[in-house]
């Protein structure tokens, strides 16, 4: 599974003009499973990369069960949020076949840069799903030890983390980690509107020109809130990364499979010391940007309607179905799963305690710093000074 470079081969992807420079006019994309469920052997990018999978049948279940799983957790936590329970929920509905093909992709030494949305990949590391809505409850700054579970803390601030990345993957080289097929690769998310900012035009650069062990992932949901992709770019995002001297593809990104596929070989090449990579991961923000956002303000119906047809989870069903590789009653037990761990995620979403002000001086610094001890002392006092002596 996974993918071969077949340089010598052929079979240049649509899109791509002799020697591998990409065709703005007609753009590739990556596929190996259609809209409606009809799988694509194999497909070939612009660079002469074969990708395939070859996933039993449990391997395909799987894949499903953790886009329905995700799909659900995530429209509980968007009620929870509508029921005044969350600050604010960043959903990822319609982007559950990038996430999870990706996050699926990589291997337990790798290491992942999140934005905020990345509650499908968080799943495929194994956390908790309990730990990002802590986040969005306003309870903690991110319950978890990035180091530890090989996924970094959420990042609000656009584009921060492709920087944060590239360093991490720069020093790993240092470290003598990267060279050979057990080595670490690094993967940084981030959406179509980063691409403008700054920092990840910085992170090309110095990825680019150190070598860098990164994937940058990027999933075009075609909107930074209300911004539509043609207010980012007059090119194919995946065709940028030329420009920075490294190779950039782009896939169906409702298409787990491919998005699997497409990560997996980019991974291996960052671990083996290839470089870089800029995927494209071509999808849609189903839902609105955050719960803060009215999508009806920006967007018609008919283009909703319209990538409801390229669902992620529906074509992997239909290819399920057409395969016989599942039944019905594997259907129903899947949704009947999926309900309970939302019910079990309410459940103890509710019974997160409330922090303690004094908290707020945690993990500032990882060894304390004199400054932060004296401001704790000084609050600790003030909050004595109340009749109870409590610090709330
Ligand atoms: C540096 C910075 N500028 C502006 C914002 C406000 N902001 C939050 S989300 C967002 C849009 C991001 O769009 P995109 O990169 O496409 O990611 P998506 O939300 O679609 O996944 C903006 C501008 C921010 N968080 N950080
Ligand atoms: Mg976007």
């Amino acid at each position: 599974m996974g993918a071969t470079n077949t340089r010598s081969r052929t079979g240049r992807g649509r899109g791509s003009k002799p020697g591998g420079i990409p065709d703005p006019a007609t753009p590739e994309m990556i596929q190996l499973l259609t809209p409606d469920g009809q799988r694509i052997e194999r497909a070939y990018d612009s660079y002469g990369t074969e990708y395939a999978v070859d996933f039993t049948d449990e391997e395909y279940r799987g894949l499903y069960h953790d886009m329905v799983i995700v799909r659900r957790l995530d429209a509980e936590a968007e009620a929870l949020q509508r029921q005044g329970e969350l600050g604010i929920w960043a959903s990822l509905q319609g982007q559950e076949a990038a996430q999870v093909g990706s996050g699926r992709a990589l291997q337990p030494q790798d290491m992942a840069f999140p934005t905020y949305r990345e509650h499908g990949v968080l799943y495929c590391r194994g956390l908790d799903p309990l730990l990002p809505l802590g986040l969005f409850r306003g309870v903690d700054q991110g319950a978890w030890d990035p180091v530890q579970v090989r996924f970094q803390l959420y990042t609000i601030v656009i584009g921060a983390q492709t920087l944060h990345a590239t360093g991490y993957a720069m020093g790993i080289v240092k470290d003598g980690k990267v060279g050979g097929d057990d080595g670490e690769a690094v993967i940084a998310y981030f959406g179509d509107g980063a691409t403008s900012q700054g920092d990840v035009n910085e992170a090309f650069v110095w990825a680019s020109v150190y070598h860098a062990p990164i994937v940058f992932f990027c999933q075009n949901n075609q909107y930074a809130i209300s911004e539509p992709i043609e207010r980012q770019t007059r090119v194919p995002l995946y065709q940028r990364a030329n420009g920075f001297g490294f190779q950039g593809i782009r896939v169906d990104g409702n298409d787990v499979l491919a998005s699997y596929a497409v990560t997996r070989h980019a991974l291996d090449r960052a671990r083996r010391g290839e470089g870089p990579t800029l995927i494209e991961a071509y999808t849609y923000r189903m839902g609105a940007h955050t719960t803060s956002d009215d999508p009806t303000r920006y967007r018609l119906p008919t283009e909703l309607e319209e990538w409801r047809a390229k669902d992620p989870i529906n074509r992997v069903k239909a290819f399920l179905t057409r395969e016989q590789l599942a039944d019905e009653d594997f259907f129903t037990a899947t949704e009947a799963a999926a309900d309970q761990a939302a019910a079990e995620l309410r459940e103890r979403v509710l019974a997160l305690p409330d922090p303690r002000p004094i908290q707020m001086f945690d993990h500032v610094y990882p060894h304390g710093s004199p400054e932060l001890d004296h401001q704790r002392e000084q609050y600790a006092a003030y909050a004595a000074s109340f009749a109870e002596g409590s610090d709330r």
